[in-house]
């Protein structure tokens, strides 16, 4: 049974998410999305509302199974037998701070991370940025799934 997880933050989930999301789980048997719910960093959504947009976005890949966590990423691991961790990679400057985690959990769990190329067409994408666009005006059709979109519309407008 090949099983991963796919960690982050995901507020909001955007293209560049999801296209890691689905590229994983067509080479893995089940994919866990998992959501850092993180007491330090208040986000834009609630984790209900993060949770709720990757369910619904993700519900077309029935391998796919989307929680919230606390703590640390090898604990939800360890607990649901999950051997490895999928990453996806933007540049370079991604990957001095991916190598650290990557190290680290493996050094924590002997957990492996596995590092998959973004699609060209979203390598510059980041929840933060989507959110400093939606913010000012402009238009980001195409970059995030159009519920996610609304949602932000409806939150940030004017
Ligand atoms: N294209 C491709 N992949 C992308 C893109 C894009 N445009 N944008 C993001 N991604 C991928 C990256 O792999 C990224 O890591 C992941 O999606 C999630 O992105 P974000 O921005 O939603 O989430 P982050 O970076 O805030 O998530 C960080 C984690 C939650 C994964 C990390 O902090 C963590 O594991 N925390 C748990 C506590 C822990 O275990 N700490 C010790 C770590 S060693």
């Amino acid at each position: 049974m090949r099983r991963v997880v796919c960690p982050g933050s995901f507020d909001p989930v955007t293209n560049g998410h999801l296209d890691i999301i689905e590229r994983a789980s067509k080479l893995c048997d089940e994919v866990y999305v998992a959501v850092l719910i993180n007491a330090a960093k208040k986000g834009l959504f609630t984790i209900e509302e993060r949770l709720d947009m990757l369910r619904e976005v993700t519900k077309e890949f029935p391998n796919v199974t989307v929680e919230s966590f606390q703590g640390l990423l090898v604990d939800f691991c360890r607990e649901r037998e999950i051997p490895a961790i999928v990453k996806g990679l933007r540049a370079v400057s991604d990957f001095d701070y991916e190598l650290q985690m990557a190290q680290m959990n493996h050094r924590l769990a002997g957990i492996e991370t596995l590092f998959v190329p973004t699609n060209p067409l979203y390598s510059f994408l980041s929840s933060t940025l989507i959110k400093e666009v939606v913010a000012y005006g402009g238009d980001v059709s195409g970059l995030v799934p159009d519920v996610v979109r609304q949602r932000l519309e409806e939150r940030l407008a004017g």
